[in-house]
């Protein structure tokens, strides 16, 4: 993988973080997404000395701070290889009835929106060479609706449904597009869908052995290294102890 370069959003935390590190260790080139500028610059260091790494702070439900971003990008970043389109969370848990509409914009913003804006700013280029991997983080959240779920299984049912409108439309320009969709990974998800209570967010993986975001950066890493003819464009990840997103086999 010398020589390739992966635009990770969400590489501050969680899945990201744990792609960007996996990545990190197999040579590939990185450049690095997410608000919190602390956390970008602490990568930077940690996974300097192991591979050439580049940071961007914006968020990515701001549609001019996309652009501007991408469009900032050092010339030796821009030939993006791959784009694993991560960033995103759950805003809070309640009823359709009782919802809260900030909660809504959020989700609805950060993981719909925002994964487009960050595709359209960098499938252009792709496009023109004719090459180029987009791996879009969705969840079993998009698979299947859940008690309390409501618009954050929205948000990423239209993950689902953009993962496959990338394929039809890519079709013609050798453009890999790909879905994963994650059950319960023990990240920061459930603190910021409980707005900071850790105790609340423990519980939600308490009981049972949740998969880590290093399961799945591992999985992405396959993902992204088959031979060129081979698309894995679906796949579904469950801890063990999971069989839906609300069966789960707890002590
Ligand atoms: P984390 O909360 O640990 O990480 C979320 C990442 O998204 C952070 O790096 C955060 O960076 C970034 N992010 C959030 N909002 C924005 C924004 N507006 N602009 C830019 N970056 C943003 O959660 P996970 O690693 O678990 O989540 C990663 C993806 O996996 C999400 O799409 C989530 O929906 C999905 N997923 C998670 C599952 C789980 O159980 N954990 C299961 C299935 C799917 P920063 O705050 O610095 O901006
Ligand atoms: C995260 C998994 O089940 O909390 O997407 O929605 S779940």
């Amino acid at each position: 993988m010398n020589n390739k370069t992966a635009f990770i959003t969400g590489a501050t935390s969680g899945i990201g973080k744990a792609t960007a590190q996996f990545f990190a260790k197999n040579k590939i080139r990185l450049i690095l997404c997410g608000r919190r500028s602390d956390r970008l610059a602490q990568l930077k260091k940690e996974l300097g000395d192991l591979t050439d790494v580049t940071t961007l702070q914006f968020d990515v439900s701001n549609r001019d701070e996309v652009f501007k971003a991408i469009a900032s990008l050092p010339k030796e970043f821009q030939k993006i290889d791959i784009l694993i389109n991560n960033a995103g969370n759950a805003h809070g848990l309640s009823t359709i009835q009782e919802g809260n509409l900030d909660d809504w914009d959020a989700m609805i913003d950060i993981n719909i929106k925002g994964l487009l804006y960050v595709s359209r700013a960098i499938l252009p280029k792709m496009i023109d060479r004719n090459n180029g991997f987009v791996v879009n983080i969705g969840s079993i959240a998009g698979k299947e609706v859940y008690p309390n779920g409501n618009v954050y299984c929205a948000s990423k049912y239209a993950v689902n449904a953009l993962n496959k409108a990338m394929r039809i439309d890519l079709n013609n320009y050798n453009i890999r597009v790909a879905a994963i969709h994650p059950g319960a990974v023990e990240t920061e998800f459930s603190e910021v869908r409980f707005k900071g209570d850790k105790e609340r967010a423990k519980n939600v993986y308490k009981g049972f052995k949740a998969l880590e975001a290093e399961d799945i950066a591992d999985i992405i890493y396959f993902v992204v290294t088959r031979p060129y003819h081979v698309n894995i464009e679906d796949l579904v990840v469950y801890p063990t102890a999971q069989a839906s997103a609300t069966i789960l086999n707890k002590e």
